[in-house]
């Protein structure tokens, strides 16, 4: 597990409302050929797939992220993970409680849960969580409901108190505001705009991996 987010992570996540008009495949297909190390599927809001077309387009990007050997993660929808023996399951504050996603999905799927602040992560910690998100680090459009930027304090926070606890930033993150969650300790940065809205993705994928330089500079 502690491979799964060795620095620099860049944990991606998507829904096809986040696609911009492009293909969702496409785009996830041009992020795994690019290096991420992590996926999430994220289908929410607006316009998202349900049913069967749901399944089918949660199977093909489980297929693809197999194919480049890189963990699959559902956001929020356990019953989904688990029909399709996804690697994980992400949960936010307002989700099922992460004790019970945890007994759920057994030991071995890997748990992440976002937290706000040292009591949530504490909480999320004694659940069972295998990392948290902490976030919004920045300013976002992708998330309806986000709340206020709260900066790269939390994450500074939380890794003096779990040095072992992977820690991946949300929210706003850039390859050029990246090198502030790097220093602050972070594990990983997770990313929806900066690398849907790519020109060229695989390139925006290397300018992250780059920017952890940033952050050592600091
Ligand atoms: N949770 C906190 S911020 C956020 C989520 C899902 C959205 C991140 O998207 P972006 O486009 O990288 O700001
Ligand atoms: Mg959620």
């Amino acid at each position: 597990m502690s491979g799964l987010f060795s620095k620099p992570g860049v944990y991606f996540i998507l829904g096809s409302q986040n696609a911009a008009g492009r293909d969702p495949i496409e785009i996830l297909e041009a992020a795994l050929a690019g290096g991420i190390s992590c996926f999430q599927l994220r289908e929410k809001g607006a316009g998202a797939l349900t049913g069967n077309r749901l399944l089918d387009f949660a199977a093909e990007c489980q297929q693809l992220c197999r194919d480049y050997q890189v963990p699959f993660i559902v956001n929020d929808d356990v019953e989904l993970a688990r029909i399709l023996d996804a690697d994980g399951i992400h949960i936010g504050q307002e989700d099922m409680e992460a004790s019970t996603a945890r007994h759920l999905l057994g030991p071995d799927k890997i748990l992440g849960v976002s937290v706000h602040s040292m009591l949530e992560a504490e909480e999320a910690v004694r659940s069972g969580a295998d990392y948290v998100g902490m976030g919004p680090v920045f300013g976002t459009q992708s998330k309806a409901d986000a709340k206020s930027p709260a900066g790269i304090s939390g994450i500074v926070a939380v890794k003096s108190r779990y040095p072992e606890l992977p820690v991946i930033g949300i929210g706003g993150i850039t390859p050029d505001n990246a090198g502030q969650v790097w220093s602050a300790g972070a594990d990983g940065v997770a990313v929806i705009s900066a690398i849907a809205q790519a020109e060229s993705i695989p390139l925006q994928i290397s300018r992250f991996n780059e920017s952890i330089k940033a952050g050592a500079e600091k």
